[in-house]
């Protein structure tokens, strides 16, 4: 949405918000809604200041998902920190001034009284919220290995968990089965029937074949077969920014799920959103299948740049299946509980994002094989 059409409101709101921030002001030139994110609520502003025209992104962070601000920033600072330390491009925040700072929030978050507020360089790029070559998903899969090598030296055990269990698929299994079976035996008609409705979606999730392969990464995880790395845990194509001349990479943002975890939730979260033949928010299920141009692409990104344990190597098409199979998981909840969490335009968006994944992960099971050998040619033929 451009500058003029924003409210009157939420323009002045804007400007007021933005005094409370470390910055020379100046008169606003622009200001947009950025609406890719399902989370946060982001704006972008430009300024003409005394330094000539200037651009942040502000957010609004949401804390029902987000309930430790502080210690999500902390995480956030240490890790830009430390990326920024190796030349690397990453994002820098902005600190608050002095007199509205708030001991509680730290020094990167603008408290209103009501809602937390934080402020960032803009940085001058491309946001793609589709890929148009293969060669994207080499950028994407250079842009995942890359942050993994930047963060090899980072102990990760000192980042908080800002979601806890974010990417544990057996928890959100659970919290899903708890849910439809109290809903089951409980007196609520309406959630009744709405669960009904969507009954062959839930049988396809709660398959036995399906249940029992879901702690493949988390057992991996506490049985020390594969290293407790930083990841990102979010690396939607559109959490990626792009150099805009040479079409590469520049760097991951949208950081607030970089916790502790494996380069897998991010390898398989990575290509179940962008190499599908659809998009996430398809209305055809049946067109949706794995693309392996795109796959091959997105391997040989990542496996150039950086280096996997052969146990990592051996389990990223597994988590391809995972990260589908959870976020199946994910959608078809927050359906059922009235799409709380990921919100809805229109009631039924969730069941369709639901069935999309659905569909990706019966493709992905058809095709595992193949999947298998292009991460097998590719890993060997590096070595
Ligand atoms: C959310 O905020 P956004 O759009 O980058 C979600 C991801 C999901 C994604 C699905 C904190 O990401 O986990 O994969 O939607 N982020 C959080 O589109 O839940
Ligand atoms: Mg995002």
């Amino acid at each position: 949405m451009e500058f003029g059409k924003l409210s009157q409101q939420l323009t002045c709101e804007i400007k007021d918000l933005l005094l409370k921030f470390e910055i020379s002001t100046g008169n606003i030139t622009g200001l947009e809604i950025i609406s890719n994110g399902r989370i946060n609520r982001s704006f972008s502003v430009t300024m003409h200041t005394d330094n000539g025209f200037v651009s942040y992104i502000l957010q609004r962070i949401n804390t029902n998902v987000f309930k430790k601000p502080r210690e999500l920033m902390d995480n956030i600072s240490s890790v830009t920190e430390h990326i920024a330390q190796k030349g690397k491009e990453t994002l820098r925040f902005i600190k608050v001034k002095a007199e509205f700072e708030n001991e509680e929030y730290g020094p990167y978050v603008y408290y209103d009284g009501e809602s937390c507020w934080r402020l960032m360089n803009f940085i001058e790029s491309d946001v793609k919220n589709q890929i148009s070559a293969a060669s994207d998903l080499t950028s994407l899969g250079e842009a995942i290995g890359d942050f993994a090598l930047a963060l090899s030296d980072f102990d990760a055990s000192t980042l908080v968990e800002t979601i806890p269990n974010f990417h544990n698929t057996s928890a959100r299994l659970g919290k899903m089965v708890n849910r439809i079976t109290s809903i089951y035996f409980g007196p609520d008609a309406f959630l009744q029937t709405r669960c009904s409705d969507c009954k062959d979606e839930i049988e396809c999730i709660i398959s036995p074949e399906r249940t029992e392969r879901v702690g493949i990464i988390t057992d991996a995880i506490r049985l020390g077969a594969i290293p407790m790395r930083v990841s990102h845990n979010d690396p939607k194509l559109n959490n990626v920014l792009f150099d805009r001349y040479t079409g590469k990479a520049k760097c991951m943002i949208d950081l607030d799920t970089v916790m502790p975890g494996t380069i897998l939730y991010d390898f398989g979260d990575a290509v179940r959103y962008a190499c599908n033949t659809e998009s996430e928010e398809s209305n055809n299920p049946q067109n949706v299948r794995i693309n392996f141009e795109y796959f091959k692409a997105f391997c040989e990104g990542v496996i150039s740049s950086t280096s996997l344990t052969e146990r990592e190597a051996n389990l990223l098409v597994d988590s391809v299946w995972l990260m589908t199979y959870e976020l199946a998981i994910r959608f078809l909840d927050d359906h059922i509980d009235c799409n709380k969490y990921f919100g809805a335009d229109s009631d039924g968006d969730n069941l369709r994002r639901a069935r999309v994944q659905i569909a990706l992960l019966k493709d992905i099971e058809r095709h595992e094989k193949e999947m298998r050998q292009i991460v097998s040619d590719i890993h060997f033929e590096r070595g």
